[in-house]
């Protein structure tokens, strides 16, 4: 059912606004962030989440960046969705590493309502885990999200990626207003969104803006705001894009901030590329949130304990755990992802 929600926010940004914001000077805009990250959040703390791929390549949809389509040869390793045992193994490691938040993702254009009993199976032992849970697994309908709404999952990863103007230069299979869709079937379900988009595509600055507008604008402003760089794989028809000034990125989590003052905002992909002092810039514009651990989906991440060091030589603090764990659900949870893997294997020939 629909349900009204009380917007997070009044403002409507208009692009020209945002492109005004995009014109100050670097210390100016910084200043701004800042000053706005403060009256919403604690400025030194980082809230960390970790990245695993239950489904890896062979995408049917055509996503220029992406080393997980079809389409392009990257020479990825291909992998089916995973059993739930694993996917378990890998949140508890998470949890060790003083991850919150765990989020699966799937290369999927959407998810087949057979796979949903397995993915709901993954929600609901990660949460009794005490973890945050977050999946991206493409375009949703309003009864998955539902589904997964009752198996508790907390947020819902859904980019819009880049402006409408330039979104046909990137993807043809999926339009931006499926996008918005999926957002809209996922925050109706009562689930967080988390939704940002991809810079050094080619766009120009006022794509960024318009992105930017596109995301402060929603009906609620997503709680969670991922800022990638594009990452430059081989054999994607991105491969060879120019590289985007870093100021231009630092800008682009600056304004994000502002236009959305009470999301969190992550610097996401890209950041193996960058350099320390590229890191403290960007929580200075105001990211309080990254992904840790051994990869993103498919492609690097830095040491975790270079982004650890770095925290602390910072004096920013881990954000920590607002739950425990719930050991009968997790036995039972764990129990079931053995028994279902037994059964899995047993009945393997041979
Ligand atoms: N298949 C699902 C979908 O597209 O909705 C979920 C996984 S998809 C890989 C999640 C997001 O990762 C994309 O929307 C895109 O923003 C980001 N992404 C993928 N490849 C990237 C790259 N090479 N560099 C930066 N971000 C990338
Ligand atoms: C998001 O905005 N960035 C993450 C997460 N959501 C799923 C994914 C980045 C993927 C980068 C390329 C890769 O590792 O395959
Ligand atoms: Fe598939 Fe997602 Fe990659 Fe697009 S971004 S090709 S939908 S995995």
């Amino acid at each position: 059912m629909t349900q009204t929600k009380t917007p997070l926010h009044t403002a409507r940004w208009t692009v020209a606004e945002v492109q005004a914001l995009f014109a100050l000077p670097f210390n100016d805009l910084l200043f701004q962030a800042q000053t706005v990250h403060r009256q919403h959040f604690d400025a030194n703390s980082m809230q960390i989440s970790t990245l695993l791929s239950i489904k890896t390549g062979a995408c049917p949809e055509d996503c220029k960046y992406c080393p997980q389509s079809t389409r392009y040869d990257t020479g990825l390793e291909v992998e089916p969705l995973m059993a739930v045992a694993p996917v378990l193994e890998a949140a508890v490691r998470a949890k060790a590493a003083g991850a919150t938040r765990f989020c699966m993702g799937a290369a999927w254009r959407s998810p087949k309502n057979r796979d949903m009993p397995q993915v709901v199976a993954m929600v609901e032992g990660v949460k009794a885990l005490g973890l945050e849970t977050c999946m991206t697994l493409g375009m949703l309908s309003e009864s998955q999200s539902e589904t997964l709404a009752a198996a508790g999952l907390d947020y819902y990863n859904h980019n819009l990626d880049t402006s409408p103007e330039y979104y046909d230069e990137i993807i043809s299979t999926r339009s931006y207003d499926d996008r918005l869709a999926t957002l809209a079937a996922v925050q109706d379900a009562g689930i967080k969104v988390c939704s940002g988009g991809i810079v050094g595509m080619g766009e120009t600055e006022r794509d960024r803006s318009a992105l930017l507008v596109q995301l402060a604008n929603l009906p609620q402003q997503p709680e969670s705001v991922p800022i990638n760089m594009l990452v430059r794989v081989q054999g994607t028809p991105l491969a060879d894009s120019e590289e985007l000034d870093i100021f231009d990125f630092i800008r682009t989590i600056a304004v994000a901030r502002i236009l959305m003052p009470k999301s969190s905002v992550r610097l996401s992909a890209g950041r193996e590329a960058m350099s320390d002092e590229m890191h403290a810039l960007a929580y200075l514009a105001g990211a309080n949130s990254i992904f840790c651990g051994e990869k993103l989906l498919t492609t690097a991440l830095p040491e975790t304990d270079r982004d650890m060091q770095l925290l602390r030589r910072l004096g920013i603090k881990k954000q920590l755990l607002q739950s425990a764990a719930d050991e009968p659900q997790l036995h039972r949870h764990l129990q079931a992802a053995a028994d279902a893997a037994a059964g899995y294997y047993n009945a393997m020939p041979g």
